[in-house]
């Protein structure tokens, strides 16, 4: 379930209830939101980190997730009513007050020489992020929910809307979390530190890997070009952003295959802004411009003017929405949908 409504399920209205059921082999950090009117929903705070623990858990003393969140407040401090139809054209709705939502799993204060669990996410409606960290040493050993075959050096991590990273740390000093995406570095939030202990000797390894599906060459192949925004040529339907020259869902999928199909798709932003393409109900991988698989995710990041291939197995059956997930954009005619099955 990756409950969409018009595609998958109805609206949950007030009063009413919803049972959503299924099961979760793939371990990893998830999160959960809103998926009607989101730009809206999420931004005024309905969304939620969703854990899968591992089996066999590395080692840590505490798990953390810290959710980076920006919120637009109007002048007495209160959530601003007013949704600028322009913003919704150009890079979304951007808050003008940013934090960082700690939450310390384990409730102990954090010493000097523990090892941590970093679950960072981005709920924020369109704002990207470029996370960096001080106080710790680590690696990076998951995205987008899926361990990193090889865990990566520790350096600032792009966090575009809907991605997530894992970090494992040594803590050498209060965390400190900045965000260097835009020209001015902005300081996020910290964890504090007290006290100090001998730190873990273990080095950091790759998470246990999750079941992952055997690519094969693709049987389908596919081109989505991401169009519009403000200043550009009109598109079909009903938004400003456009896919394929359409904007909003339309009735017929993007890419229609049978299960079990291995896709190639090709994702070109021709638009003046970046974009984060979310794939519902699977993981896919990124390739490099030499076509070798990089990280699997569920959230691929494209600049201005950037093209990227991925690569997905599409083995879940059902109609799965393929969007921006800078939620002004998707409200605002960037999606669209595959059908699997
Ligand atoms: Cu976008």
């Amino acid at each position: 379930m990756d409950g969409v409504n018009v595609l998958t399920q109805d609206v949950v209205i007030p009063g009413d209830s919803y049972r959503y059921q299924f099961g979760v082999p793939d371990a990893g950090t998830y999160w959960y939101h809103s998926h009607y009117l989101s730009y809206d929903q999420v931004s005024r705070g309905l969304f939620g980190a969703f854990i899968v623990e591992e089996q066999n858990a590395p080692a840590v003393d505490h798990d953390i997730v810290v959710q980076f969140f920006d919120v637009l407040l109007d002048q007495s401090g209160q959530y601003d009513e007013a949704f600028n139809p322009a913003h919704f054209a150009t890079e979304g709705r951007i808050g003008n007050t940013v934090t960082a939502l700690v939450f310390n799993g384990t409730g102990k204060t954090v010493k000097r020489g523990d090892r941590l669990r970093l679950r960072l996410i981005n709920p924020s409606i369109d704002r990207v992020y470029r996370v960096g960290l001080d106080g710790l040493i680590g690696k990076i050993v998951a995205l987008d929910g899926i361990p990193l075959a090889h865990p990566r050096t520790l350096e600032p991590i792009l966090l575009a809307p809907g991605q997530r990273c894992d970090v494992i740390g040594d803590a050498t000093g209060p965390i400190r979390f900045d965000d260097s995406f835009g020209e001015q570095t902005l300081s996020l939030g910290e964890i504090a530190v007290s006290g100090s202990r001998e730190p873990a000797k273990a080095p950091i390894t790759a998470l246990p890997a999750n079941r992952m599906p055997a690519p094969k060459d693709p049987g389908q192949t596919a081109e989505l070009v991401l169009q519009g925004g403000a200043g550009s040529a009109s598109h079909n339907g009903t938004g400003t952003w456009a896919l394929n020259d359409v904007s909003g869902l339309p009735r017929r999928p993007f890419l229609s295959a049978a299960q079990g199909t291995t896709a190639r798709i090709s994702i070109r932003n021709e638009t003046g802004f970046p974009h984060v393409m979310h794939l519902h109900g699977h993981h896919f991988w990124e390739l490099d411009a030499a076509g070798e698989a990089g990280p699997y995710r569920d959230s691929t990041y494209l600049d201005t003017g950037e093209t990227r291939d991925i690569l997905v197995v599409l083995d879940n059956p059902g109609s799965w929405m393929l969007h921006c997930h800078m939620l002004s954009h998707q409200a605002d005619g960037m999606a669209t949908w595959i059908r699997v099955g």
